[in-house]
């Protein structure tokens, strides 16, 4: 029996969704379409429970999980060169990156990171998250015009001492100069933790730099720009592998299951290819037509523009939120979350941008042409007036050409 026989409820409602999804576009920067090959990885894995800490099992039958979670290990290990030790069990990224401040610092210690309105994280120091509560947060910001200020950086450093400092964030058309931030590290005595899960693809291809060998610790997230199902790794040097080892398992989570560690083995597999080269180059391609026919239609994008897979429009002057433009895009079927920009009027709930990434676009098969058409359809919407109604119908004839990989 089938779920549509077994429970019809709940399969019109996984019906409605992969309708939904299949006749828009996602350009949310964070999400992105996993292959077939990694669904089918997480899809067909028995569920069962195998806690460990890497030497002790506490169930038995758990022989060929172990395997499964080596072969992960060895693949995270291959895609970073330059990394030491790495765990393969967090199953998201605020718990990965609260492993590694467990595991390398102490609470009440001081951080230095990325303030959330200019492009951070809320486990880099959000009052409302464990880590603003458990740490002292001292944030960078960045310029007027959307650029890390080293200088800044540096001065903060100097004169607060954190004991660790965060290079990276979820809203970055920047690019992190990893050395730099290793010499101000090492000058203020902090260790690097470097948290890449946005643009992570892009380092493994060398489209951005790599944190190794200058960051004492990595965390990155799995399902963004590398192509994986939810879930996240952390890296430190060999010398606090034990540390952070119990960090992780049992410090702040329990079980990681074998179809999540195959689905991670299998997504690094497929990252260790030459064909995600290809993809990866095919995102910033990407990205970069959307950018050129958003700034040619009269939009202003934070940063000027984007070194990354994504980008912020700056819709601060104009009779429109980014929440009225997040709705009004969706309405037409074009997905793309709304976003503080660099000093922000609004709320995060309203917000004066909207956040656009090509991770989804081009797992679908889509083009620098057909991205500009995205850029055209975004200007008519948000500077034209024009209704989303007569939008839609273009958007689906395009949407249904490149159907979502494995849907
Ligand atoms: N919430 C994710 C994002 O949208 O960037 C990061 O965790």
């Amino acid at each position: 029996m089938t779920l549509d026989h077994t429970d019809p409820e709940a399969f019109a409602l996984l019906a409605r969704e992969r309708q939904f999804r299949a006749d828009s576009f996602d350009l949310v920067p964070s999400d992105n379409h996993p292959s077939p090959s990694v669904l089918e990885a997480e899809r067909m894995y028995p569920l069962f429970y195998s806690e460990n800490d890497g030497r002790n099992f506490y169930y038995p039958g758990c022989g060929i999980v172990k395997s499964v979670e080596e072969l992960a290990k060895a693949r995270a290990l291959a895609l970073f060169p330059g990394s030491e030790h790495v765990n393969v069990k967090p199953t998201d990224g605020t718990r990965g990156n609260e492993a590694v401040y467990r595991a390398l610092i102490k609470r009440d210690d001081k951080i230095l990171s990325l303030g959330l309105a200019d492009g951070g994280h809320l486990s880099h120091g959000l009052k409302w998250n464990y880590s603003g509560q458990d740490y002292k947060i001292v944030s960078y910001e960045v310029t007027a015009s959307g650029q890390l200020d080293y200088d800044q950086i540096h001065h903060l450093a100097m004169t607060e001492r954190p004991k660790m400092i965060i290079a990276g964030g979820s809203s970055c058309p920047f690019q992190f100069d990893f050395e730099k931030f290793g010499q101000i590290a090492k000058e203020c005595g902090a260790l690097l933790h470097a948290d890449i899960s946005h643009f992570v693809g892009l380092v493994v291809t060398g489209h951005h730099p790599s944190p190794f060998p200058h960051a004492d610790s990595m965390m990155t997230t799995i399902q963004k720009t590398l192509r994986g199902q939810k879930g996240a790794i952390t890296f430190c040097r060999t010398d606090r592998a034990r540390d952070l080892d119990r960090a992780v398992f049992p410090g702040v989570m329990a079980h990681a299951t074998g179809a999540q560690l195959l689905a991670k083995a299998v997504a690094f597999g497929e990252a260790l290819k030459p064909e995600f080269r290809t993809y990866i180059q095919g995102v910033v391609d990407n990205i970069q037509a959307l950018a050129a026919e958003l700034l040619a239609g009269g939009f202003s994008l934070v940063s000027g523009g984007t070194k990354t897979h994504l980008l912020i429009l700056d819709l601060r002057g104009r009779p429109l939120t980014g929440k009225d433009a997040e709705a009004k895009l969706e309405a037409a079927g074009i997905l793309a979350n709304k976003q503080l920009v660099p000093k922000d009027p609004n709320p995060p709930t309203v917000a004066s941008g909207v956040r656009f990434g090509s991770p989804c676009a081009t797992a679908r098969g889509l083009k620098p042409d057909d991205m500009r058409q995205i850029g055209r359809w975004v200007k008519r919407l948000l500077l034209d007036g024009e209704s989303p109604e007569t939008v839609r119908p273009e958007v689906v004839a395009l949407a249904r050409r490149h159907p979502i990989p494995g849907l």
